[in-house]
């Protein structure tokens, strides 16, 4: 249990120590400390010096990293050791982008050989849609990708897909469609027109209610209008580790898609599940992307955890999450084009690390995942960053932001910038007492009337922030910064002793879904739950219109 370790009690009585100190005053009395906590890895660079730390702390945390064994757990999982016990089973995204010629084993078997014929056949399927040789049943080019998939068969592809949106095909739209209310996918179908849209069926299992549910309603809007089975093959492809359900579908087996049980959903976007995103960016772009990923893969095995950006963000994440007990944390990306990023981390994070119980089965004694939110930095400041400013919750948070826009407007570009320099200044620094007399003075206030004005406007500061600021989003820079989420989450999960692929917490509400489904279907009364569930299902079918 970590609680009882020498190091835990040390970073325990360590945060007693430190926890008054104000970053202000640590600015004040160190210049070098931006050089001192910042990080570079390629373009990206990390600044974490707006954080409540010292030397110590940092030395504290790196050893909490050596005794929970980061390297070696790093190493299991890179070697494909089934580090996700509950399920058996390897955990090697990695392998998806390794563009190295070094093999990768599962059980002694290197499994490069598969993901590489995958990605030549993504790379041939998407390379034939982009060129307009696909043709539709009436002979003409795709407009339209549909995606339906949920979870992990959705979440990163849309991410990707509108955070490359400048290195997309101009003229191809692309709709991810996950939600089980209809209107999601009637949302999406009423734009279309059968004879050039293609449906990709994104499911690992294929057995997945909402997405098979969207999935038939879709081949029967197809069937309307087309009224032939055998066009099936040119609307519909499928990424699926379930072949048999794919192929009874009507799916041509040559646009069936492999998925492995050794790839997570939320960690498969760089799989066969990231087909969206090569169609609308091209194969090219796609291998930046690894590329991107991969170097962040070389960077967290070797470089030592001192340097390591994505060991130094989770140390972080852990100090604020254990130490100074805050409950949450937020992603502000300031890149319009990563409006999607929050709410793929909340997936990544809170799927991985949101859990009670550790690797030995036994209930944990420390808190584990913080809540993610998150929303583009800039539209943010002007709702919940209210908050973070003087709520009375401390909420750590990352900046993301590039140093070139990709429309190069200087002058839109600057404002926006700007306001990321102020904000991790402001969160930092705060407004005291005498700075708010002073301004409210300067401005002709005084009296009674600056006495009671004077409180609201002080701002206490010492709020912690990283900022990552990387030249522009290109797809190598975008994989590099996934895959630094990624072993963030991973690096925590190890500390906190918990098996971060798994994800049995979502199993539960699909098991009474299924049986509460049956009772929906007549309109007799409802006994067999709680009074609230009855009442609420009873509710629902007196109140329900005859035809639903
Ligand atoms: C991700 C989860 C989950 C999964 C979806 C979709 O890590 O496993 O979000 O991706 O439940 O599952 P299918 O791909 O099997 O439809």
């Amino acid at each position: 249990m970590p609680k009882s370790t020498a190091i835990w009690e040390a970073l325990q009585s360590h945060y007693q120590e430190i926890c008054d100190l104000q970053m202000r005053d640590q600015f004040a009395q160190d210049p070098q400390r931006f050089e001192k906590f910042s990080l570079e890895h390629n373009d990206i660079l990390l600044d974490y010096s707006k954080n409540r730390i010292t030397d110590k702390t940092m030395e504290l945390l790196f050893k909490l990293a050596r005794e929970s064994k980061v390297e070696e757990w790093t190493q299991k999982m890179f070697s494909g050791e089934k580090i996700n016990h509950t399920e058996d089973r390897a955990v090697l995204h990695s392998a998806l982008r390794n563009i190295s010629d070094k093999p990768m084993l599962i059980d002694g078997q290197d499994v490069m050989p598969e993901v590489k014929n995958e990605l030549q056949r993504i790379r041939k399927l998407s390379e034939s849609i982009r060129s307009r040789q696909w043709r539709g049943v009436s002979g003409q080019p795709i407009t339209d990708v549909v995606n339906i998939g949920i979870g992990g068969s959705s979440l990163g592809p849309e991410m990707v897909t509108d955070a490359l949106r400048p290195y997309g095909i101009h003229d191809m739209h692309f709709h991810f469609v996950s939600n089980v209310d209809e209107n999601h996918i009637m949302a999406a179908l009423e734009m279309l027109k059968p004879e050039t849209t293609l449906f990709i069926i994104s499911s690992k299992t294929f057995t997945t209610q909402e997405t098979m549910l969207n999935a038939s309603t879709a081949r029967k809007w197809f069937l309307k209008s087309v009224d032939d089975t055998s066009a099936i093959k040119k609307h519909f492809v499928a990424v699926t580790s379930n072949r048999d359900a794919a192929t009874k579908f009507g799916i041509d087996p040559e646009n069936i898609f492999m998925m492995w049980d050794w790839v997570g959903g939320r960690y498969s976007l760089w799989s066969a599940i990231g087909l969206p995103i090569v169609i609308s960016i091209g194969m090219d772009n796609f291998e930046a992307m690894m590329q991107g990923a991969y170097e962040m893969d070389q960077h967290f095995k070797e470089q030592p955890f001192e340097k390591n950006i994505p060991v130094v963000l989770a140390l972080l994440g852990v100090w604020y999450n254990n130490f100074f007990n805050a409950q949450s944390y937020a992603i502000l990306p300031y890149d319009q084009h990563l409006h999607r990023l929050p709410a793929y981390l909340q997936q990544a994070d809170m799927e991985s690390n949101g859990k009670y119980v550790d690797r030995e089965g036994q209930q944990v004694d420390i808190s584990t995942g913080p809540i993610i939110f998150g929303e583009i930095g800039i539209s943010a400041q002007h709702a919940f960053y209210q908050l973070i400013h003087q709520g009375t919750k401390l909420i750590p948070a990352d900046f993301l932001a590039p140093i070139t826009d990709y429309h190069c407007i200087m002058r839109h570009h600057r404002v926006l910038m700007s306001n990321v320099f102020a904000q991790t200044e402001a969160l930092m620094k705060g407004k005291t007492e005498s700075e708010v007399r002073a301004e409210l003075e300067a401005g002709g206030m005084s009296g009674e009337q600056l006495e009671a004005l004077l409180p609201y406007k002080v701002f206490l500061g010492n709020k912690p922030t990283n900022t990552l600021l990387f030249q522009t989003l290109d797809p190598k820079t975008l994989g590099g910064l996934i895959a630094m989420y990624e072993h963030k989450i991973f690096v925590q999960g190890i500390i906190w002793n918990i098996n971060s692929f798994d994800q049995w917490g979502v199993e539960l509400g699909k098991q009474l879904a299924v049986k509460i489904q049956a009772e929906l279907e007549d309109a007799s009364e409802v006994t067999v739950h709680d009074s609230s569930t009855n009442g609420l299902i009873n509710y629902y079918k007196n109140n329900r219109p005859e035809k639903q």
